[in-house]
């Protein structure tokens, strides 16, 4: 299985986590999404990265999806199957990925918008999505052995490290220690880190 990648995408780290926590072997192809040429626009009509192409030429998208399809493969070893705990690891993930598309949004907004057509109200909305998600995280850090929730939590939580240098950590204390148990348990997440 091929998975279409970037080094710096939280949600393709997510599948390589997933998968070494899972002991799947994936391919790594590089993209580039704005590229109009790159064949992603043909793989995911969204042109957006991860997606995973499967040995029989399907491809699957999104982030979410592949973690299902990863997880199916290895005898559900990821995802809860019990109701409860089920749901609650997609809820954390919807959340974490949540946090990581606004933070990206707010990137992608110093990227491609020229600085006259910026609209500060929305990067203020989008950083408060951020913000919001932090402090609910922060008050409840997540227990239990790890889900697919966890390692959104953790790639988002490495998305803001990379992009908006690390300032949750001054106000995050409980989750700063939860990132590190999590490094600990999880050997991946040092293994993905995208290079600065
Ligand atoms: N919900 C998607 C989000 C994927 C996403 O936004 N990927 C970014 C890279 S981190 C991308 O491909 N952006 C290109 C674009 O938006 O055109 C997932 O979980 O996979």
């Amino acid at each position: 299985m091929r998975l279409r990648f970037a080094p710096a995408s939280p949600f393709v780290r997510k599948c390589r986590i997933a998968a070494a926590i899972l002991g799947i072997e994936l391919e790594l192809e590089d993209c580039n999404t704005m590229d109009p040429n790159d064949s992603i626009s043909t793989q995911n009509p969204l042109a957006k990265i991860p997606a995973l192409i499967l040995d029989d030429g399907d491809v699957l998208f999104d982030s979410p999806v592949i973690l299902a399809y990863l997880d199916h493969l290895s005898g559900n070893k990821l995802i809860p199957t019990e109701p409860k705990a089920r749901f609650a690891a997609l809820k954390l993930e919807a959340l974490a990925d949540g946090l990581a598309d606004a933070a990206l949004l707010q990137v992608y907004e110093g990227r491609y918008r020229p600085e006259e057509m910026k609209v500060q109200k929305w990067l203020d909305m989008q950083a408060a999505k951020v913000s919001r998600a932090l402090a609910v995280l922060e008050a409840q850090p997540p227990e239990g052995p790890i889900t697919n929730g966890h390692v959104a939590l953790a790639c988002a939580l490495g998305y803001l490290d990379l992009r908006f240098g690390g300032i949750w950590r001054d106000y995050h204390p409980k989750l700063v220690a939860w990132l590190d148990n999590f490094a600990t348990a999880v050997p991946a997440f040092a293994a993905t880190k995208p290079p600065v």
